[in-house]
């Protein structure tokens, strides 16, 4: 294990929590390592709900604007969480230190994760910093990624033992669940064109299905949809085969035990399709869209990397939008096969921190 170094590292909160929450897992990874970190994020607050536990050897920070640095010593390794332009402020602190030539400082740049090669052609280029006050300063990218190319997963040491312990049954019970055999489903998405589509199906099915609707988004939108469709049709769930369960916001931990709760998890956005991925349960990934569409040849990337059978394509493809057939039907039992052996391929790997541990010694 690397001596123990005092990491800066610094998260703007844009419109989700996923930066956030890939942020927090590398905070409080490094920690578990032997490293101190301090975690700098604008919107803090949102750490309340996601790690109200904190960390022992993480300290939260507010990046404030401007940024009081006062006579700061900066940490030996500074990392830049998805390019979200390091306070200037820090960075001629930085920079300051630096030149009077006091520890040797990394400055990184955790890029968000794809599938695609060039993640892996990128991992660990320079990326040159133009403008005063860190022109001339060395920074590197780090892509995350599935390969022995790329910045790997983030992953605890003691996932799979957690894994091990866990009690479907307690946790349910404790969450107010009840829950008598039927599917479990859990739902964590944007506004999906085709979910009207997922709650007609799962109603109609002969078996019963019961989702478990995060907070948030996936929430209102499951809620809308099924004003929508009562309006349309009273008697589209007359049965009940499909019931809900609205969750309230969980901590990271608690989110973990949904996806290992469940018979299906749809995720969305990057942490948790990673999560999804531990848990090992047919899993459905809805894609961060982007403006310049460049979201479907990444989702592409990820359904060749996992092999994915032409059904579990299809559902991803009119999940996304990316195609205007109909929603083909869940399979889960067939996609189970798929997710087990994209597990056991990527537990096969070093996880991010010892690969983000090793390239900080290089560096040094
Ligand atoms: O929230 P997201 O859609 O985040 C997205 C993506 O990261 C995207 O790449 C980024 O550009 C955009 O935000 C700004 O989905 P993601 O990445 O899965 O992050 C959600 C985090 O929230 C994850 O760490 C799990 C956590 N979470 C909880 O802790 N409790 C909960 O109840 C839920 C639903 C999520």
């Amino acid at each position: 294990m690397s001596a123990g170094k005092l990491w800066d590292i610094f998260c703007k909160v844009i419109d989700n929590y996923g930066d956030l929450g890939v942020s927090w897992r590398l905070a409080s990874g490094l920690a578990v390592r032997g490293q101190r970190v301090r975690l700098w994020v604008d919107e803090p607050g949102a750490l309340q709900w996601m790690a109200p536990q904190g960390a022992t050897g993480v300290e939260v920070r507010h990046w404030t604007t401007p940024l009081a640095i006062g006579d700061l010593r900066v940490g030996e390794v500074l990392v830049e969480a998805f390019g979200c332009q390091i306070a200037p402020e820090f960075i001629a602190a930085y920079a300051d230190q630096s030149s009077l030539g006091g520890h040797k400082q990394v400055w990184i740049n955790v890029e968000y994760l794809s599938a695609q090669a060039w993640a892996g052609r990128c991992h660990g280029l320079p990326s040159p910093v133009m403008d005063a006050p860190g022109a001339d300063l060395k920074r590197h990218y780090f892509f995350p990624g599935f390969d022995a190319r790329t910045g790997g997963l983030l992953r605890e040491p003691d996932l799979c033992a957690r894994q091990a312990r866990f009690d479907r049954n307690a946790w349910l019970a404790r969450h107010g669940i009840d829950w008598r055999g039927e599917q479990l489903v859990c739902l964590f998405c944007y506004e999906p064109q085709a979910l009207g589509e997922l709650l007609r199906q799962l109603a109609a099915s002969a078996s019963p299905t019961r989702l478990l609707v995060t907070a948030g988004r996936a929430s209102a939108a499951v809620k809308s949809c099924i004003n929508e469709q009562s309006a349309m049709q009273p008697s589209w769930n007359k049965r009940n085969a499909l019931s809900f369960s609205y969750l309230p916001n969980l901590t990271q931990v608690e989110f973990d035990h949904l996806l290992w709760a469940c018979d299906v998890n749809f995720v969305r956005g990057e942490d948790s399709l990673v999560r999804a991925l531990w848990a090992g349960r047919a899993f459905i990934w809805h894609i961060y869209p982007q403006s310049d569409q460049a979201h479907r040849d990444k989702l592409e990337a990820w359904l060749d990397l996992i092999n994915a059978p032409a059904s579990l394509r299809e559902f991803h493809r009119v999940w996304n939008a990316l195609s205007p057939r109909p929603l083909p039907a869940l399979d889960p039992g067939a996609w189970q096969a798929t997710a087990a052996l994209a597990r056991a391929g990527q537990l096969a790997q070093d996880d991010l921190v010892t690969r983000l541990l090793g390239f900080v010694e290089k560096s040094n």
